[in-house]
């Protein structure tokens, strides 16, 4: 998985969302997601039209925004069309099969019609993954998170190998996973989403550890890496990604061609 480019890899994904990103990739060359932690739709909408050409993956909150509307949504898949990115709603649904069905597809956000993927825990067991599977007129992802990255997290190395052991019963479904180690899973048309990073600091006051771009790529496996503050909070955001995009990418390069 280490060694093989992008492209090839897209080949070898049997979830839609996971071939369309690995191409989205490799055509714009960048495996930058930017997490847009805003709280006001038009703040992140104005940086989205700074960096959307940077990112593969704009990743959103859509819990967090004050002033959220439909009109929001519909400008959101406007600049995802324009700057050809992916969305993936961070909502990290932990809950019964059932009520997690009435989240995704309800609510006032009715996340499964505009998100291309969301997030979501193993904990709860299959029927999560069940309530996730749904039919839908366009092709729809999940990223499992099997680590996280802040300090303490509960976690343990089985919770980690059985939750990949449950994503494999869902390999339409599958994106990938939310993780921090190569070693987590093996299958190459899965893609490695990595949170975690941040060239300024190494941590924040709450509990969030960062590790740097190399260490992401080169050495944990990361295959598309989440930047939030390191990007958001910069002066100027777009240069701030420019920079976040091309030390990812470079990483990415060294990483394939097998001199690391
Ligand atoms: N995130 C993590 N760690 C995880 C999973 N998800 O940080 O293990 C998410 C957070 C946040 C983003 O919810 O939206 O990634 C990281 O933001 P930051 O770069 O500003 O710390």
């Amino acid at each position: 998985r280490m060694a093989l480019a992008f492209e090839k890899r897209a080949e070898m994904s049997k979830n839609a969302i996971a071939k369309q990103l690995f191409n989205i990739m490799a055509v714009k060359k960048t495996n930058l997601c930017i997490s847009v932690d805003l709280t006001s739709s038009t703040q992140i909408l104005e940086l989205l039209e700074k960096v959307g050409n940077h990112v593969c993956l704009v990743k959103t909150h859509v819990d967090i925004i004050e002033d959220f509307s439909s009109d929001f949504i519909t400008s959101l898949k406007e600049l995802a069309k324009k700057y050809n990115f992916l969305i993936l709603e961070d909502r990290k649904y932990a809950d019964i099969g059932n009520t997690v069905a009435l989240q995704y597809t309800g609510g006032l956000y009715n996340i499964s019609n505009w998100a291309d993927c969301v997030t979501c825990h193993s904990l709860p067991g299959e029927g999560i993954l069940k309530a996730l599977n749904i039919k839908s007129n366009c092709d729809k992802g999940v990223f499992l998170l099997a680590e996280m990255s802040c300090e303490g997290n509960l976690i343990t190395p089985e919770y980690t190998n059985e939750t990949v052991k449950m994503a494999e019963k869902y390999p339409d479904l599958i994106t990938g996973f939310v993780c921090q180690h190569k070693d987590t899973f093996k299958d190459p048309g899965v893609i490695q989403l990595t949170p975690g990073v941040q060239l300024q600091s190494s941590k924040d006051d709450l509990g969030q550890v960062y590790n740097t771009p190399e260490k992401v790529v080169l050495e944990n496996g990361g295959d598309v890496i989440v930047v939030g503050r390191g990007i958001v909070s910069a002066k100027n955001p777009e240069s701030e990604a420019i920079l976040y995009k091309d030390t990812l990418w470079k990483c990415y390069i060294k990483r394939i061609s097998g001199k690391v």
